[in-house]
């Protein structure tokens, strides 16, 4: 047979267009894209079904290194198993680099962990903590040119803050190097003394997480950030933005012309920092960083997502068990939110609720939402054209997406290692029905029927959108 699969009768939608088309696939790529599709080994019903770009999420911590006393809920395993069944086809987690230890040895470490685990395809962002001369000079423009094209550093935390001039120094070396940074944006000075006048006061319970990080917080981070990528020309990319104030700063940073891209999340749609407020300690179950905020700032998110000011909508998966000595609720965490580790579990439920909160209520159309959630991320981060869109020469990753069934979010359902999903109750319409990675079926109606070692861990391009403005 001319294809080894043709998938039929479905609606393709690109960030550009929605049409009715057949797709034809051989050796795991898109090899035709047309009216009528046959003389494959095997055929896919896609009548009434979208047939979208798999979805890739750009942000997704992964059994990333969190300190001697806390894990983290998944593995490559796990956490692919659950993209896949989320509509997912690549994840981009983060290999994190201790203070103390070289770049390279713990990149290898991370790869040794994902490798032959894998359902779909992954790509690794670095975390730089430790920008000695060894790492700015040597480490860091060989393993660009590895195809490590992105890397990620923090203005908070006590193990990943940069200061200014460290900041400034690996701008500097993404310019040269033409890779792209991720900025996380919140002041480290400014949480340390709201964190120690609330504990001072007794306000300890995960409750006050948020108000120890406020969005004056963020906003004068992702100011400082913004101002010092147009000192060193350098394109940026801010992420997690978390509400209006940071929106802001970055929407007024693109109307001076700044190469400056943003990413939001599930949480800051539909979560507010009233969630943290559950009894006793439930509240840990929504602690993430930057926290959820309020109802004008979903509106301000809204605004930016269908304006242009957000590229990306990742779900910044970072899963820690709540009942876990060694999770949430670990014996520290139990004395202060202090100690709750930042972050949620969101990989699976990402694609479901921006469609449903989006699409199927009519704020974003459907190219928006392909864009948002596959095609940019392709294009930011140089995974592009061989991932992000439907098209003859792309790799066969695909989602079939039932528009109109109704589901309701619950742990049962979710294949991530979490105990539990902040999005438990969740009503949403728009479900994946399949997840094709390459040409092969790895979910299916909520099973993950993909093996562990056929995602591959990939390499990426320079990305256009890292080129300083004045080349
Ligand atoms: N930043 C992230 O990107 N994820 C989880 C926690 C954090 O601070
Ligand atoms: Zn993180
Ligand atoms: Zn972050
Ligand atoms: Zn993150």
């Amino acid at each position: 047979p001319e294809f080894d699969l043709a998938i039929r009768g479905g609606t393709v939608v690109t960030a550009a267009d929605t049409m009715k088309a057949d797709i034809g696939i051989r050796d795991g790529r898109i090899v035709a894209l047309s009216a009528s599709v046959t003389g494959a080994a095997r055929e896919i019903d896609a009548t009434g079904l979208l047939v979208l770009p798999g979805g890739i999420d750009s942000h997704v911590h992964i059994s990333q290194y969190q300190g001697p006393d806390i894990s983290m809920a998944d593995d490559f395993a796990s956490a692919t198993a659950a993209a896949a069944a989320g509509g997912n086809t690549c994840v981009m987690p983060f290999a994190l680099q201790q203070r103390g230890t070289s770049l390279r040895q713990c990149v290898e470490e991370y790869r040794a962990l994902a490798e032959g685990r894998c359902i779909i395809d992954t790509a690794f962002h670095l975390i730089i903590s430790d920008p000695t001369p060894e790492v700015l000079g040597q480490e860091l423009p060989a393993l660009v040119k590895d195809g490590y094209t992105s890397f990620k550093v923090f203005m908070t935390y006590d193990d990943l803050v940069l200061n200014d001039r460290q900041l400034l120094e690996v701008f500097d070396v993404a310019r040269r190097e033409q890779a792209l940074v991720m900025v996380h944006c919140e002041g480290y000075d400014a949480i340390r003394y709201m964190t120690e006048r609330l504990e001072r006061a007794g306000q300890t319970r995960p409750f006050f997480h948020a108000a120890s990080r406020p969005q004056v917080v963020e906003r004068e981070a992702a100011h400082r950030a913004i101002s010092h990528a147009e000192l060193v020309d350098v394109p940026i990319v801010i992420v997690h933005v978390s509400g209006r104030e940071a929106m802001e700063q970055v929407r007024w940073a693109q109307q001076r012309g700044l190469k400056i891209y943003a990413e939001t999340c599930p949480q800051y749609i539909t979560l507010t920092a009233e969630d943290l407020d559950g009894l006793n300690m439930e509240g840990a179950k929504y602690v993430c960083s930057p926290p959820p905020r309020d109802a004008d700032s979903q509106a301000a998110i809204w605004e930016g997502l269908t304006q242009g000011v957000f590229q990306t909508f990742s779900s910044d998966h970072c899963p820690f068990r709540y009942d876990a000595v060694d999770g949430k609720l670990n014996p520290k965490a139990r004395t202060s939110f202090r100690w709750v580790p930042n972050g949620i579990p969101g990989v699976e439920t990402r694609l479901p609720i921006l469609f449903s909160e989006g699409v199927s209520k009519g704020r974003i159309s459907l190219q928006t939402f392909v864009a948002l959630t596959a095609t940019n991320h392709a294009r930011l981060y140089g995974l592009y054209p061989q991932k992000g869109s439907i098209g003859v020469g792309f790799d066969a990753d695909i989602t079939l997406w039932d528009p109109a069934k109704r589901e309701t979010i619950r742990q049962e359902i979710l294949h991530h290692g979490a105990d539990y999903t902040p999005w438990e109750g969740f009503a949403v319409t728009g479900w994946p029905v399949m997840t094709l990675s390459r040409g092969v079926v790895v979910a299916e109606d909520g099973k993950v029927t993909g093996a562990a070692g056929h995602g591959q861990i990939l390499s990426r391009d320079i990305s256009d959108f890292a080129r300083p403005r004045g080349l």
